[in-house]
């Protein structure tokens, strides 16, 4: 990946803020991806495969939602399983347009894409989706557009954050226009603190990854072993506060910008909002959308939503 001049003044920005952070886009380098796919392979981390089961056991009824002549809009670059199981069940779509920032990743994952499912009309588009982009023309015209974001990657959004990327799908989606999305729902405390906290420590190593990630690309000095995971869960607020903390007083280096960080002292890393379905709802309707079906998993650990333009 090519670093930009923007990426690290995002980055000495972050770092020179109170509380220091940055942003969890820096995750996923080759070993981050690597990581977090082994993330959703442990018992504790129970979202993937809790939405993977919603989306098998009521795959009928969410294609029928979707309707026929469809354009399937996948805000992110589309290589999960999940996105595999709503293509072989969705035969009749106008287009699929996977979105993302990373030029590479998508063509990668659209060929797979292509070759897997030949008959679909791959449209791959690289755009930055937190903000309004430019759809493709299909060969075929679409009866309506179809956002679909999965794995509740929503929750990473600070509310006023969450709110303004709603408002970017309802202007993609159109007139006629839906949602279908993954949100993690508020729960027992120990059941989310347990899937950020998981025995094996890959959770940890996926964090720490972060400041390797820096360190390889783009120019940092971090000492990754003065530095410890952290994921507590706010029940107040309804989200996991993910940080890496400083086992010491000391310094590092991004280019010429050094930091002073102290013993204990945190970078937050991540956000990952757990939504209640009526807190869900609200944000939706301000954002314009009206919630049409919930789908649960029997423990309601997670939900799969249809919303449509209101
Ligand atoms: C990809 C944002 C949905 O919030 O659960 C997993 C990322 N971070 N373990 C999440 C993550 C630590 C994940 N999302």
């Amino acid at each position: 990946m090519a670093v930009s001049d923007s990426e690290i003044s995002e980055i000495v920005t972050g770092l020179s803020a109170k509380p220091k952070q940055i942003s969890p886009k820096y995750f996923y380098d080759e070993r981050g991806s690597q990581l977090f796919d082994a993330i959703t392979e442990l018992p504790e981390y129970y979202l993937t495969n809790t939405e993977l089961g919603i989306m098998r056991d009521n795959i009928d009824e969410i294609v029928s939602m979707v309707g026929k002549q469809a354009s399937l809009i996948e805000f992110g670059s589309g290589s999960s399983l999940k996105t595999r199981v709503l293509l072989q069940h969705l035969s009749e779509l106008a287009a699929y347009v996977p979105v993302d920032i990373s030029d590479e990743h998508l063509h990668a994952s659209a060929e797979a894409i292509r070759s897997e499912f030949p008959h679909i009309d791959t449209l791959p588009v690289v755009a930055d989706f937190t903000k309004q982009f430019d759809l493709p023309t299909p060969m075929v015209m679409p009866v309506r557009n179809v956002v679909y974001f999965p794995g509740s990657t929503i929750g990473n959004f600070e509310h006023d954050l969450a709110m303004e990327l709603l408002r970017v799908m309802h202007h993609e989606a159109g007139k006629n226009g839906a949602l279908l999305i993954g949100v993690d729902l508020q729960k027992d405390p120990e059941i989310i603190e347990a899937a950020y906290n998981d025995s094996v420590g890959v959770t940890a190593e996926f964090n720490l990854n972060m400041l390797q990630h820096l360190n390889r690309d783009y120019g940092a000095n971090f000492d990754v072993s003065e530095f410890e995971h952290s994921a507590n869960y706010d029940s107040d607020i309804g989200r996991v506060v993910i940080e890496l903390i400083s086992r010491t007083d000391q310094t590092f280096e991004i280019g010429d910008n050094a930091f002073d960080i102290g013993d204990g002292e945190a970078i937050l890393t991540e956000y990952s909002h757990k939504y209640t379905l009526d807190g869900f709802a609200a944000m939706a309707k301000a954002a314009g959308f009206a919630v049409r079906k919930v789908w649960m998993d029997a423990d309601q650990l997670f939900s799969v939503q249809f919303l449509t333009r209101s």
